[in-house]
Parts: C-alpha cells; structure tokens; sequence
C-alpha cells in the first residue's frame, strides 16, 4: 500500500523519465523517488525498444537498474552524461540542494557533475525556505573524523557519526558520514566553501547551482526552473 508521499515521488519519478530520450547515458541517483524513475526507465526501454545506459550513484540503485532492466555502464566507457535524474533532501528558494540521506552523496555529485543536466524530482515535503532542518551529511575521511567534527561544532553544527545497526556507516567509498545539525542554513554557497577546505571533508551534501530544474510530485506535477 502506497503512503500519500509515495504516491506523490512516484509521479515525479515517473514524469522524469519522458526527459530521457533514445540513446541517452543517464546518472542514475538514489533514493525511493529514482525507484519509481528507475522502474518506469525500464518499462520504457521494454515498450519502446529504445538503448538508454546508466551509471548508478550507489549498489541500490546499481540493484534496481538490473531489476528492471536498465542496462549499466561505466566512465571507463561514458565520459559525458546527457542528463542525471536523482532525489534530494532539501531544495531551497534558490534549488540550492541538501542530498545525502541515503549515504551516497560522493557518487551522486561525481554523477551530477559529469551530465549536462541535473534533474532533481522530488515530492512536496522537500521544499523548504531555508536549508538546515535536514542534517546536512558530510563524507569525511575515518581517519580524524573527531578533529572535523570538533571543527564543524565551532561552525554551529551539531554533529555525528551515521551508524547502522550499531556499527558506524560506510559509504561505498569506505568513508564515515558526520550528520551535521544546523539551526539553519543561510549562506549555503559560503558553507560550503568552508567545510570544502577542511582537510578530512571529502564532500558535503550541499549540492550548489547545480540543478536548474525540479520536478515536484502532486495532483498537477509542477516544474520549477532557473
Ligand atoms: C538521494 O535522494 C539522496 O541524496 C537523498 O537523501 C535521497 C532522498 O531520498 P528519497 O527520494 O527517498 O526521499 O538522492
């Protein structure tokens, strides 16, 4: 049984897949919105016989690409994308980005940054005035992650470490997560910057001008551009 904001992700998955056109290399995002895209992608190539392939920003998404028979491929292969299609945490008045709730946020921005466009669907929830309710995700290195997290408290943040089932998270990368608590963030551009620098953070889950079209799910799907 699908929840109200199910029902909503999957019509913004779903809209997102009439950007994809025949031959296309697509980034594959994560998340349960890129389930519904990555599902009806693959519906898509049954119906329509047409050659679309995906590099996924995570083993997840990796899994459901071959469930549905999205065909996958690499950058040893694929040096430009035409479009990556991902979900977010956070999308503010600007489409500056919080993303990094699901522990991909290194893969999904390596994915963004290497297509022509950056397609973010989401539903109504993600929307916000100001970034920060959301923690913000920060893959840092594991080794002297307490010095970053100290670091990041002197910014404002309240911070820890992801764990899962006890243990402490690892991203496919084999990095921790600090989840980083801000009140709110007003200058995302400017944190960004600082936390970039830091020797130790590898990325931040602040995804910044990269994205100039969302896709909100709802009774009238809307598209937000800039
Ligand atoms: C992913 O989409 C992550 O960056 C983000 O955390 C997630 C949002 O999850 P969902 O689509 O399940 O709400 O790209």
């Amino acid at each position: 049984m699908l929840t109200e904001q199910d029902k909503l992700k999957k019509i913004a998955g779903e809209k997102a897949v009439e950007y994809i056109k025949d031959g296309m290399k697509v980034g594959l995002g994560s998340g349960s919105t890129v389930y519904w895209m990555i599902k009806r992608l693959g519906e898509r190539i049954k119906q329509e016989r047409i050659v679309v392939e995906g590099i996924p920003s995570s083993n997840k998404t990796a899994e459901w690409a071959k469930e549905f028979g999205v065909s996958l491929t690499d950058f040893s292969r694929v040096t430009e994308l035409d479009i990556t299609i991902d979900g977010a945490d956070e999308v503010d008045g600007n489409l500056q980005l919080i993303k990094g709730g699901g522990g991909a946020l290194f893969r999904e921005k390596v994915i963004a940054q290497a297509a022509k466009q950056l397609l973010i669907i989401v539903d109504p929830s993600k929307l916000v005035k100001t970034l920060g309710a959301f923690p913000l995700p920060v893959e840092v290195l594991p080794f002297g992650w307490e010095i970053i997290s100290k670091e990041l408290k002197e910014l404002g943040a309240d911070c820890s470490l992801r764990k899962q089932n006890e243990d402490i998270y690892i991203t496919d990368n084999g990095n921790y997560i600090l989840d980083c608590q801000f009140s709110e963030i007003k200058d995302p551009v400017k944190l960004h910057n600082e936390l970039i620098h830091k020797v130790g953070v590898l990325e931040t889950g602040l995804f910044i001008d990269m994205t100039k079209t969302v896709l909100v799910g709802g009774e009238e799907l809307r598209v937000i551009e800039k």
